[in-house]
């Protein structure tokens, strides 16, 4: 099995960094989170009691496997974007008995990698293709080695949640026109709800989001030559009504400064840094959101309206 880099520049991710922080209010790339450690804290979050959307969507994809399926072309590529959870993906594959090839996309090379290799032991027909990018800018598909006619793409866990509306357009108009018209998009969204669910959901009991929030910071450290002490930040997050969605944030402590790459940058007691936004959308939002772009030609969700995959075709 080849793997795939697209690698992201040094001088790129500092520059990033680094303007981030410069802004007022400062903030940090969301894509970091998912270092190794972050990948397997995110695989525990998954886990937890308060976290609903992981095992809803999962439920939704069982409980409609065979109408899913039916919505992909035969002999076509299945290309997974951010390719998190391996049992979402293998009951997909299972239900796709012509699928020519998989192509799991991800920023973590060690996880992508990981997961890939334990699919193929399982799989030994399958043919996989893993990608290493980051999907949110410009990316080309490997060359794949296989005849196929079709691709479909699989985004689940309502990661589409994590860009604002506007980049959440342009990233799907990317993603069809690199696509192309009629490709398939499968797609978990998070749908609005009580507050009281979503501020729970991401300030779990035990901890773990917590430790994901602040571990993005450890991965700062060994990426850029940056001088973060985590225990001088803490975690914050909270559903924001107004503009439904949920902001994460870390909190300095106290007044402080943090060297990055010789840069110094000062951080004021009680000043937040914003490291994720997670957007929830009603059906409607959402349909207005790909209009133009994808139809949407069939939604699917679970009995207390939590979350909802929809299956999109590129127009
Ligand atoms: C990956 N993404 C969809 C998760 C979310 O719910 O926005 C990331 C996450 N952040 C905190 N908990 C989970």
């Amino acid at each position: 099995m080849q793997v795939k880099t697209q690698t992201t520049h040094y001088e790129d991710i500092l520059s990033e960094i680094i303007d981030g922080l410069k802004k007022s209010p400062k903030r940090l790339p969301t894509k970091l989170f998912y270092d190794e450690k972050g990948s397997q804290l995110f695989d525990k979050i998954c886990e937890l009691d308060e976290y609903y959307p992981t095992r809803t969507e999962l439920k939704i994809l069982d409980d409609n496997i065979e109408e899913i399926t039916s919505y992909f072309g035969d002999n076509g590529v299945l290309l997974e974007l951010g390719s998190g959870s391996s049992v979402k993906i293998r009951l997909l594959i299972d239900h796709l008995p012509t699928l020519a090839a998989y192509v799991p996309v991800d920023i973590s090379s060690e996880h992508l990698v990981y997961s890939a290799e334990c699919l193929k032991a399982d799989n030994p027909e399958l043919k996989v293709y893993p990608l290493v990018a980051d999907y949110t800018k410009e990316f080309a598909l490997p060359t794949i080695n296989e005849n196929y006619k079709t691709i479909d793409a699989f985004y689940p866990g309502s990661t589409i949640g994590n860009f604002t509306p506007e980049k959440a357009r342009s990233f799907l108009e990317r993603v069809a026109n690199t696509f192309g018209k009629d490709s398939g998009l499968l797609i978990g969204v998070d749908l609005k709800k009580e507050k009281s669910i979503l501020d729970a959901a991401y300030n779990d009991s035990k901890g773990i989001t917590a430790e994901f929030n602040l571990n993005l910071l450890n991965h700062i450290n060994n990426l850029v030559n940056a001088d973060f002490d985590v225990n001088k930040f803490s975690h914050y997050a909270f559903f924001n009504e107004k503009y439904g969605r949920i902001e994460m944030h870390l909190i300095s402590k106290e007044n402080q400064e943090v060297k990055i790459d010789g840069e110094v940058i000062n951080f004021e007691k009680g000043e937040k840094i914003l490291t994720e936004y997670s957007y929830k959308y009603s059906l409607r939002d959402f349909k207005k959101l790909v209009d133009g772009i994808y139809d949407v030609e069939k939604i699917w969700i679970d009995d207390n309206s939590l979350f909802s995959v929809q299956f999109l075709r590129a127009v």
